[in-house]
């Protein structure tokens, strides 16, 4: 477990009952839904809402200030500014979010940069094989590099035709369909690859390391 010692201006009460539910495994329902029937994976509820959840800080970078680094183990490690992002093919995608504390929201259509195509930019290094995601909110999170490199994955600009907003991680935030939407990094500002994983936030904190909502895989 984390030592919460120096969060800062997160808020700890929340983070404290976040790790209490991770103990005590709340919201898990042992049910079972089966992907190739069903739209909602077990104990998930439909909301028409899109609720906002972060640690207590929403930073606001200007873009011309903005950057995004990807470096660690990749054959050519970048720092993109603005510029750089909207100078990349446009990649769209359309998935359902599936929030660990039990919140779903169908048909996000999301637009940015394809994982995929980030990929082909930088070139990983064979030794490379987990993705931790920085964010300017000092949050983190880890995936796996195969995850990552799964053909629905983005750096996501625009949501349903918008600008990604700032309480929801604008302007630029990760997109990991298949995963719990924690694995999502609003507000990104580092990509970094690296041999050995790394747990981030909240896998520190009792969350599940992938986070497959199929698999209930809510805490670890
Ligand atoms: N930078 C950052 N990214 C984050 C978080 C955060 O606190 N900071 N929270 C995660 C969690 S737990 C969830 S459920 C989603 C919430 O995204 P939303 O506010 O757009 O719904 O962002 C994820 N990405
Ligand atoms: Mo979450």
């Amino acid at each position: 477990m984390a030592d919460d010692g120096d969060l800062g201006s997160v808020r700890p009460k929340l983070v404290e009952s976040k790790k209490r539910w991770a103990r005590e495994g709340r919201l898990l329902t042992g049910g079972t839904s089966d992907p190739e029937r069903d739209r909602l994976p077990p104990g998930q509820r439909l909301v028409e809402t899109w609720p906002v959840l972060d640690l207590g800080v929403q930073p606001e970078i200007p873009l011309d200030k903005w950057r995004l680094t990807i470096d660690g183990l990749v054959e050519a490690p970048a720092v993109w500014r603005w510029a750089d992002i909207l100078a990349q093919p446009e990649f769209e995608d359309v998935s359902d979010i599936h929030c660990v504390t039990s919140w779903s929201r169908y048909d996000n259509r999301w637009r940015g940069v394809s994982a995929r195509h980030l990929l082909s930019l930088v070139r990983p290094k064979p030794e490379a094989r987990h993705v931790v995601f920085h964010s300017y909110d000092t949050y983190t999170t880890n995936v796996a590099l195969d995850a990552f490199a799964e053909e629905d994955v983005l750096l996501a600009t625009h949501h349903d035709g918008e600008p990604i907003s700032v309480e929801h991680g604008g302007p630029l935030r990760v997109i990991m369909p298949r995963w719990y939407f924690w694995k999502s990094a609003k507000w990104v500002k580092r990509i970094e690859f690296v041999a050995a994983d790394r747990p981030g936030f909240w896998e520190e904190r009792g969350y599940h390391n992938e986070g497959d909502p199929w698999q209930e895989q809510r805490y670890g």
